[in-house]
């Protein structure tokens, strides 16, 4: 792929995600379906799926050669990241978009063979988009954001967290938890994987953990933590896989070796 193509896929992959922006919104106005999936809490909506299909639909005449992966289904049944691959996540955060009407955003990673070339964040209520193209920088609403503080420490930093790690689990025994709450300055939770990461990426948290995300929920959010001089693995420090779920950690590099080495249960 040159620079100029690209530029190009980047351009649609913008155009389509503010233009899929408009169409939520126009969405949201009026009542819509909710279903649920696994289980009683795991919601998908009609908007959900609209919204995948928008961007199938698109790619698919545009690029028929990529493939598209998306949570939904309504893009290809992805068994390999050799070639193009545009990883979709139409609605992260659909919980908050069935109860609260925002704090959600569409999320889109473009990969070739396995490496993320760009990736987009779209926070559709407040209309801020972050973007990170792989070596040239993160950038929110068209500002290059600084890189991140490597001297930031565990005991200064706000970190997100979701209550699942309050409940018994492998990953940590107990007492890890609570010295990992008691460490940092403070913890939050935003229900979005996509804005958790752009937040970090925008250093107004400084990490993430949590135990179990696909690969649309965090596709685009890798390539901008990167782009601002962040890693991200799984919470045992191993690298993640991007076809399968995986626990996720992203922060600056010194917050991720201090928490996986000192608070999390070795297998
Ligand atoms: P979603 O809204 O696209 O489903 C909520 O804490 C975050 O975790 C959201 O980004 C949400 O994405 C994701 N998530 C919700 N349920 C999940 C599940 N069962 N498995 C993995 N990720 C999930
Ligand atoms: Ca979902
Ligand atoms: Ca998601
Ligand atoms: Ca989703």
């Amino acid at each position: 792929m040159d620079s100029v193509e690209k530029q190009q896929i980047f351009d649609h992959a913008k155009e389509w995600t503010l233009e899929a922006g408009e169409r939520i919104k126009a969405q949201l106005d009026k009542p819509f379906k909710v279903n649920t999936k696994k289980d009683r809490k795991d919601l998908v909506t009609e908007v959900d799926e609209d919204t995948e299909r928008f961007f199938a639909e698109r790619i698919r005449s545009t690029y028929p050669n990529h493939q598209v992966l998306g949570e939904e289904g309504l893009g290809d049944n992805v068994t390999s990241l050799d070639g193009i691959v545009w990883i979709i996540d139409p609605i992260d955060g659909t919980m908050n978009f069935v109860h609260q009407q925002r704090h959600f955003a569409i999320s889109v990673g473009l990969y070739k063979d396995g490496e993320g070339i760009f990736g987009l964040i779209y926070n559709v209520m407040t209309d801020d988009l972050y973007v990170a193209k792989r070596g040239e920088g993160a950038h929110k609403n068209g500002v290059l954001l600084p890189k991140l503080d490597q001297s930031r420490k565990l005991e200064d930093s706000l970190l997100a967290l979701n209550h699942y790690w309050s409940i018994p689990n492998r990953r940590f025994d107990e007492k890890g938890i609570h010295e990992l709450v008691r460490k940092v300055r403070g913890t939050r939770t935003f229900g979005s994987a996509a804005l958790e990461f752009a937040f970090v990426a925008e250093g107004i948290i400084d990490g993430y953990m949590t135990m179990r995300l696909a690969p649309w929920d965090i596709a685009a959010g890798i390539i901008l933590v990167n782009e601002v001089g962040g890693v991200t693995s799984r919470v045992d420090g191993s690298p993640l896989n991007m076809l399968k779920e995986n626990s996720v950690i992203t922060c600056n590099s010194a917050i991720q070796e201090e928490i996986v080495n000192n608070y999390i249960r070795k297998k």
